[in-house]
């Protein structure tokens, strides 16, 4: 298991990590997702088939890219 934090600027409110939970956890291979709001950072814990590629991809479709 791979455990990343990603800096997403666009975290502004609780709704923002819902979106951001939800979303990311219907990737297979997603074992937790923790999304906050004060840090606008994002911390994911994943096995294959889930990626740091594919997790990313997520993130830019629902409009909360990663930082950098
Ligand atoms: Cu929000």
């Amino acid at each position: 298991m791979t455990t990343v934090t990603y800096s997403v600027p666009n975290i502004s409110c609780g709704h923002c990590v819902h979106t951001i939970q939800t979303e990311v956890s219907d990737l297979a291979g997603i074992k937790s997702v923790k999304a906050d709001a004060d840090t606008k950072k994002v911390e994911i814990v994943f096995e294959a088939p889930a990626s740091e590629e594919k997790i990313k991809s997520v993130l830019k479709e629902i409009n909360y890219p990663v930082a950098g």
